[in-house]
Order: C-alpha cells, then sequence, then structure tokens
C-alpha cells in the first residue's frame, strides 16, 4: 500500500508531481472547496504532508493526522510550521535547505537593481509609448539611484544572506549586517543593532528567519534608513510593520522598497500599486525550473527515508 501524503500547496514541476503520484497516494487538500469534509474522510490515513514554506501546516489541521510522520516543507522557511508541537507529537520537519540560496540572493540583487534603476518605471515608460510619443524623450523620468558602491545592510547572514554579501561585493558594495550575534570567519562589519545598520545602509536586506514572528522593521527602523534608502525582503513580509511601510514610503520617509513577500498573501496593500518608488513581486524568489526541480527532489527524499525509517538530510526537528 503505498502511504497516503496531504497536499497543502501546489507542485510546479510536472515531473516532480508524477514522481509524487507514483510513489504515493497524493491527497490534494489545497485544491478542495470543503477541507474540513476532505480531512474528516482522508486524515486518519494520511502519513505524510507536502506544504509551501508561506503556507505550512496550522496546528489545527495537524490535529487531525493522527498518523503524521513527516511534514516536508518545499521551502526553506519552516516559521509556518509549528515546530516545538512537532517535536513534541514526534513529527519530523523537513526544509529544502540550500536548494534555493542562490535564487533567492539573485532575486534580492535583481530586486534592488529594479527598485534603485528604476527597471519596471522605466519598462513602463516605453510599453507604454511615452518615450516613442514624448515631446522630450526621456525627459519625464527621473535619474535613478546607482547601485554599484551602495552600502549594503544585510539582515540575517544565513546562507541566503551570505550569498547576498557575495553577489553585492561584487558590485564594489561595502557590506554590514546583524544576526542575533556576529559569525566567526566572516569580514563583513556586524552591527548589533538593527536601527544602527539601517542608518549606516543605502540599502537593507531582509533574508533573516521568521520563527519570531516578530515584525523587526518598523518606523523607527525604516526612519533611520532615511529618504535615501531602499528596503529590500525576500524573507518573510510577517518581518516587516507593512504599515508602517507604506506610511514611509508615501511620506517619502525612505526612497523605495523592492518586496516578493508581504503579511497577507496573496494580498497587497493596494496603494502601493500605483507607488513607482515600488518594485512588486508575487513570492516568486525561488520559482525557477532548476531550483523547483532540486526543491521537489528534496521533498520526495524527505518523504521517501522517513517511510522507510531513516532520517531525512533536511530534517531540522530531530
Ligand atoms: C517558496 C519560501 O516560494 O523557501 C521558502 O520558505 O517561502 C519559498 O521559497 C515556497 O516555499 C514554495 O512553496
Amino acid at each position: 500500500m503505498k502511504p497516503e501524503v496531504l497536499q497543502l500547496s501546489p507542485i510546479l514541476i510536472p515531473q516532480i508531481r508524477e514522481r509524487l503520484e507514483q510513489l504515493f497516494v497524493m491527497r490534494p487538500y489545497y485544491q478542495q472547496a470543503d477541507k474540513a469534509a476532505y480531512l474528516k474522510e482522508h486524515g486518519a490515513n494520511i502519513r505524510g504532508v507536502v506544504t509551501g514554506g508561506h503556507t505550512g501546516i496550522t496546528r489545527e489541521v495537524l490535529a487531525q493526522l493522527p498518523r503524521v510522520e513527516v511534514v516536508a516543507v518545499n521551502g526553506v522557511g519552516t516559521d509556518a510550521v509549528d515546530l516545538a508541537y512537532c517535536r513534541d507529537l514526534g513529527i519530523r520537519v523537513t526544509a529544502t535547505i540550500g536548494a534555493l540560496t542562490d535564487d533567492v540572493a539573485d532575486l534580492a540583487i535583481g530586486l534592488l537593481i529594479a527598485a534603485c534603476r528604476g527597471l519596471c518605471t522605466s519598462d513602463r515608460y516605453v510599453r507604454t509609448g511615452q518615450w516613442q510619443h514624448s515631446a522630450t524623450p526621456l525627459a519625464p523620468l527621473p535619474l535613478a539611484r546607482q547601485f554599484s558602491g551602495m552600502r549594503i545592510g544585510i539582515v540575517g547572514l544565513g546562507r541566503v544572506g551570505r550569498a547576498v554579501a557575495t553577489r553585492a561585493a561584487a558590485f564594489g558594495c561595502p557590506i554590514s549586517y546583524t544576526d542575533l550575534q556576529a559569525i566567526d570567519g566572516v569580514d563583513y562589519r556586524y552591527v548589533a543593532d538593527l536601527t544602527e545598520l539601517a542608518r549606516d545602509s543605502d540599502a537593507l536586506i531582509l533574508a533573516a528567519a521568521a520563527d519570531g514572528g516578530k515584525a523587526i522593521v518598523d518606523a523607527h527602523v525604516l526612519e533611520a534608513l532615511g529618504p535615501e534608502g531602499y528596503l529590500v525582503n525576500v524573507a518573510r513580509g510577517k518581518l516587516v510593520n507593512e504599515d508602517d511601510l507604506v506610511a514611509a514610503l508615501q511620506a517619502g520617509r525612505i526612497a523605495g522598497a523592492a518586496l516578493d513577500v508581504f503579511v497577507d498573501e496573496p494580498r497587497v496593500p493596494e496603494v502601493l500599486f500605483g507607488n513607482e518608488q515600488v518594485v512588486l513581486q508575487p513570492h516568486r524568489a525561488s520559482a525557477t525550473v532548476q531550483t523547483r526541480t532540486r526543491m521537489g527532489e528534496m521533498v520526495i527524499a524527505s518523504l521517501v527515508d522517513t517511510f522507510a525509517g531513516r532520517k531525512p538530510s533536511g530534517c531540522v526537528t530531530r
């Protein structure tokens, strides 16, 4: 009998979907209109869960899966899974550690360049025919902010933070970072206090885990970043007080923001739609064929290993 696996978010790579279907009985919870009825029908037989980093799984759903052995997160963030609860119940939680580092770092740099060079605004300027039909071509577009040499402050110097640092350093950017403590063997400047880091940076890039669930970037930090400063978030929306960010952008208290993640995805504060100082992405930092294939393979390995009685390599619980 194939193990039954509850699927809480879609898998976009066809070969990974096929492999999952071959190995397991997949139960696509995320597609169900009546989720409660679906859980009632299948919950008792579920041995594994596949979910996304942002989606995670609630305790309420987990509580209805008495035979569950593993929650395989198709992502690196496990903040939407109650790890303490899973540990208590002996449920393994796995993440696709290392698989998406390069893509997330690439997007962080791409987003920052897009924001400070006004790439999306310029694209719209061309696309809408304004360039072609303007009496004074280029005149209406303000000059942009140079990226090379910007002072970069990285919040969270884990795998992604370090990959961002390597890339930014190649553009001649001085790097500072904050983390729970200074990291041994790292040459970048450590700044313990986030507000101080913001004050010393032209751009703050968020690459931290959000397990604490706290909005660490608030009005105070944004004020310190200042009217020439940019905020980039490729981590989690909940790391930022979104109301404070919107207010700071509207009042010009920061120069711009580039956001891949939001507090209540897919809801994005609508006032940002018309704001040319902001570059918006629908949580796509890991969304390349190559990375999603690697992530999918790791998810499959987590399930296979667990059901075979082996500890999966990306296990974050035990
Ligand atoms: C993914 C993520 O988009 O890694 C994470 O924690 O949030 C993202 O990389 C998501 O997990 C895909 O399902």
